[in-house]
């Protein structure tokens, strides 16, 4: 497998904020800790390729929102944040290589964190930074590889998988405070433990998982049930709003043309 990553920009101070009260951030151990989750990647075999720090774009180490990579396409998103929209050109190039790449147009907004495939299931999070022009580009890229694409209302959190990813692909990992876990009732629902709000995030590599270990409860649950969890320490990337699914856009091996 592939993951495009991005280094911290020097700017990441200045990064967008919907949930949080800003607080300072050490940009030295935030690159320590994305160093580390680069680590992390590779020592589960995937082979990482390093995009150049983008100085002036505050919140560009969070490729997962610039663009979706299935199995037969990408997707490049078009950033619900005015900010955001920039840092896609640079990962449209990225990917060239390895997929046909289609794109979400104006008025269409589209963060890649809002989106979460399950096997051939698309779910897409309206949020503030997603909308549904964006829902109905994306189910028209997908009709002819056979995905199902369905829009789903979201709580107070800022993507959708701020509240719910996948363990596997019968398995979700929720918090009931910010999605319906109804809308979860085709899959075994496994619900964060109630001290750890953000504990609904986590990266399905393969059949491993990579989590961040500040959810020592919940990490003991998906144990627990038998699932082996590799965890990075996330906290300074945290303060920015972001997680472990944000900071990377994985995909399986295969080039294009
Ligand atoms: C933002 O608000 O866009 C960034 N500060 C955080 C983005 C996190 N991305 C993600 O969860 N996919």
């Amino acid at each position: 497998m592939y993951a495009i990553t991005r280094a911290i920009s020097s700017a990441m101070q200045n990064c967008e904020l919907t949930h949080l009260q800003r607080q300072p951030l050490d940009l030295n151990i935030a690159r320590e800790q994305h160093a580390a989750y680069n680590d992390a990647l590779r020592a589960l075999n995937v082979t990482v390729i390093e995009l150049d720090e983008q100085a002036e774009l505050a919140d560009s180490v969070f490729v997962e929102d610039t663009a979706l990579v299935f199995d037969e396409l990408a997707v490049i998103t078009r950033p619900g944040a005015d900010s955001r929209q920039a840092e896609t050109a640079s990962i449209a190039e990225a990917l060239a290589p390895y997929r046909k790449r289609l794109f979400i147009e104006a008025p269409g907004l589209l963060d890649g964190g809002d989106v979460l495939l399950i096997d051939r299931h698309v779910y897409v999070g309206l949020s503030s930074r997603s909308n549904e022009h964006a829902v109905k580009q994306l189910s028209d890229h997908l009709t002819a590889y056979d995905y199902r694409v369905t829009g789903l209302n979201l709580g107070k959190c800022l993507h959708l998988k701020t509240a719910v990813t996948a363990i596997d692909n019968e398995t979700v990992l929720l918090n009931p405070d910010w999605i319906d876990r109804s809308l979860f009732s085709d899959y075994k629902v496994v619900e964060v433990h109630s001290d750890e709000a953000f504990a609904a995030n986590i990266v399905r590599i393969g059949n491993a998982l990579l989590y961040a270990s500040t959810f020592p409860k919940t990490q003991k649950m998906i144990e627990k049930m038998g699932y082996p969890v590799t965890c990075v320490n996330m906290s300074e990337l945290a303060k920015a709003e972001g997680a472990v699914t944000c900071c990377s856009l994985i995909f399986n091996q295969r080039t294009c043309g």
